[in-house]
C-alpha cells in the first residue's frame, strides 16, 4: 500500500492501517517533515478557525488544548505525537517527490514515480495531499525586476525581519487575516492590497482553563460531550449556505461589527462586502478589523498595475513604495493534479477524466482508476465544520478497500462510471440551492466554469453515514489475488 502525504489525511490513513494490523505500506512525503500543510505555513498568527476540540481524531482527543482555537505549534505538536504514539514514524519515506503512477492492471498494482526516478509498486495508492499545498502566485507584471523579497504566506520567508520595512500583502482571505494583525505591529507601513473583501466574524478564542483540561484528562466523557456539542453547533453553520434568510441575518451581523470596529468610513465600506456570505469561506478573526485601523495600515482596493524595482504601482496609477512583498492568494485548487500523470487503466488519463472538472465518487474513488482512493478528494471540502471529521469518514471507508486488498479477497476494485455520474449529479443538484448558484463571488471552492468543485453540499453527518461501510455494488471488483 502507498500513501501519498503525511498531513492529517495521510497520517491518518497510515495509523488506521497499523491499528487495522497491516504493516505493508509506507508513506511518500516531499518535505523532511510530516505535517501537510500545518508543516508548511509557519506564518506569523498562523492558527485554526476551527475549534481545537473538533480540529484532532475522534481516536486520540487531545485534553491538553490551550486555547478554544488552537494555534500552528500545538497543531504541528499533536501530529508528531499521533506519529509517535502510533508507530508509524518508521513508514514514512521524507524527501521523495511524488510526480505520478500508473496503473498496471495485469499485476493489479500502481507503479508509482517518484523525482529522484525510485519506482514504488504497491496494492493501492491513497492520495492524502489534498488541494491546499501548491502555492498560488499572481501573475505581477514587473515583478521579476523588483529588489525587495518576495515570498508566499505557505512559504513564509523567516529570515527576513520585517520590523521597520515597507510591506506589500496581496490578498485578505484566511491566512492574510491572520497573519495581517501581526506584522501591522511591526512594519513601518503595511499597503494591503484587497481584491474581495471576505465575511468576518469575531473569533471567540479563549485559554482553556486548566480545569477543563484536568477534567477532560480525568473523564474523557467530558471532553466527548463537549466535541459532541460543538459538532452540531457548527453543523447549523451549514445553513447560512442554504438559507438566504439566515445567511441575510448573519450578514447583518458582520455588518454591524464592522462599523462597530472599523473607524474610518471609506476602510469600512471597502471591507463591507457585497456578495452572499458563505460563497468564499466564512472567516474569524477579533484582530484583523483593529488592524485596519492602524495608522502605518494602508487598505488599497485598486488593483496592482505594476511592480517596479521599489514599488507597487495601482492600476490608477498610485505608488506605494515597498521593501517587501507577501502573496497570500492561496492555493492551486482545481489544478491541484494537473501537474501529476496518473494513469489508470487502458491508458486512462486523469488529467483527461478531470477535463471538465474533478469528480469522484463520494470524493473518493474515480471510475477507471481501480484501487487509487483520495482522501479530501473532489467535493468533499467543508465551509462550515471540521474536515478532520470528513478526513475520517474517508479513511474508514477506504480502510474496509485495503483490508478486502490484504486479504486477497478482492484484487482490483473500480467505481462504476454509472455510479460516479449519478453521485456528481446528485451533488450539483443540491449545489444548485446554494449560495453558490447566487453568483457575483470568486471562490477557490468554485473551478473555471463556476462549478463547485470542493464542498461537500450537505450535513457531515450524511457524509459519515453514506461513507461507514461501501456498497461493493457501486463497484466492479476482480475477485481474488493480485498477481
Ligand atoms: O487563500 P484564499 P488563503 N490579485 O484563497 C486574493 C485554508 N486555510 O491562503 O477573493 C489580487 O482564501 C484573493 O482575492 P479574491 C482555508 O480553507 C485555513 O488565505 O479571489 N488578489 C483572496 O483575497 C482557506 O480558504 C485556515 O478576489 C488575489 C486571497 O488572495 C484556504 O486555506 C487558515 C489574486 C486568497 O485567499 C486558502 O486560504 C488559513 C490576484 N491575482 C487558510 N489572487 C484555518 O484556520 C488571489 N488573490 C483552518
Amino acid at each position: 500500500m502507498i500513501i501519498v502525504g503525511s498531513g492529517f489525511a495521510g497520517l491518518g490513513m497510515a495509523i488506521q492501517l497499523k491499528q487495522a494490523g497491516i504493516d505493508d505500506f509506507i508513506v511518500l512525503e516531499k518535505a523532511v517533515d510530516l505535517g501537510g500543510t500545518w508543516r508548511d505555513n509557519t506564518y506569523p498568527g498562523c492558527a485554526c478557525d476551527v475549534p481545537s476540540l473538533m480540529y484532532s481524531f475522534s481516536f486520540e482527543q487531545n485534553p491538553a488544548w490551550s486555547r478554544m482555537f488552537a494555534r500552528h505549534d500545538e497543531i504541528s505538536d499533536y501530529l508528531q505525537h499521533c506519529a509517535d504514539k502510533y508507530w508509524v514514524r518508521d513508514h514514512i519515506h521524507y524527501g521523495v517527490v511524488f510526480t505520478g503512477a500508473e496503473y498496471d492492471e495485469k499485476a493489479s498494482a500502481w507503479r508509482v514515480s517518484t523525482a529522484d526516478g525510485t519506482e514504488y509498486v504497491g496494492r493501492a495508492l491513497v492520495s492524502g495531499v489534498g488541494v491546499l499545498h501548491i502555492p498560488s502566485y499572481p501573475e505581477l507584471p514587473g515583478v521579476e525586476r523588483f529588489a525587495g523579497e518576495v515570498f508566499h504566506s505557505a512559504e513564509w520567508n523567516h529570515e527576513l525581519d520585517l520590523a521597520g520595512k515597507r510591506v506589500a500583502v496581496i490578498g485578505t482571505g484566511a491566512s492574510a487575516i491572520q497573519f495581517v494583525p501581526r506584522i501591522a505591529t511591526k512594519v513601518a507601513r503595511l499597503h494591503l492590497f484587497q481584491r474581495t473583501p471576505p465575511w468576518i466574524q469575531p473569533k471567540p478564542d479563549l485559554p482553556i482553563p486548566g480545569v477543563f483540561q484536568r477534567w477532560f484528562r480525568r473523564v474523557p466523557l467530558l471532553q466527548r460531550a463537549a466535541r459532541a456539542a460543538l459538532y452540531w453547533m457548527l453543523e447549523a453553520r451549514y445553513f447560512v449556505v442554504f438559507n438566504r434568510r439566515l445567511g441575510g441575518f448573519f450578514e447583518q451581523l458582520s455588518k454591524r461589527y464592522i462599523r462597530k470596529v472599523v473607524k474610518d468610513p471609506g476602510v469600512r465600506a471597502a471591507v463591507t462586502p457585497d456578495y452572499a456570505m458563505g460563497c468564499k469561506r466564512i472567516l474569524l478573526s477579533s484582530d484583523y478589523y483593529p488592524a485596519l485601523n492602524r495608522s502605518n495600515v494602508d487598505l488599497v482596493t485598486s488593483g496592482v498595475g505594476e511592480v517596479r524595482p521599489r514599488s507597487v504601482v495601482t492600476g490608477d496609477g498610485q505608488e506605494h513604495p515597498v521593501d517587501a512583498i507577501i502573496y497570500a492568494t492561496g492555493f492551486h485548487v482545481t489544478d491541484a493534479f494537473a501537474h501529476l500523470s496518473i494513469v489508470g487503466r487502458d491508458g486512462r488519463k486523469l488529467q483527461d477524466a478531470w477535463r471538465n472538472g474533478m469528480e469522484a465518487y463520494l470524493g473518493i474513488a474515480v471510475s477507471g482508476f481501480p484501487n487509487l482512493f483520495f482522501l479530501l478528494g473532489p467535493n468533499t471540502g467543508l465551509g462550515h465544520n471540521s474536515v478532520v471529521f470528513m478526513i475520517e469518514s474517508q479513511i474508514n471507508y477506504v480502510l474496509g478497500f485495503l483490508r478486502s486488498i490484504c486479504r486477497d479477497e478482492v484484487s482490483q476494485i473500480d467505481v462504476r462510471q454509472s455510479v460516479q455520474d449519478s453521485f456528481n449529479a446528485e451533488i450539483q443538484s443540491k449545489l444548485a440551492g446554494a449560495v453558490w448558484s447566487v453568483g457575483g463571488c470568486r471562490s477557490w471552492y468554485l473551478d473555471e466554469n463556476g462549478v463547485n468543485r470542493a464542498i461537500w453540499p450537505g450535513f457531515t453527518w450524511k457524509y459519515w453515514l453514506r461513507t461507514r461501510k461501501a456498497d461493493m455494488a457501486d463497484y466492479e471488483t476482480t475477485v481474488g489475488r493480485s498477481r
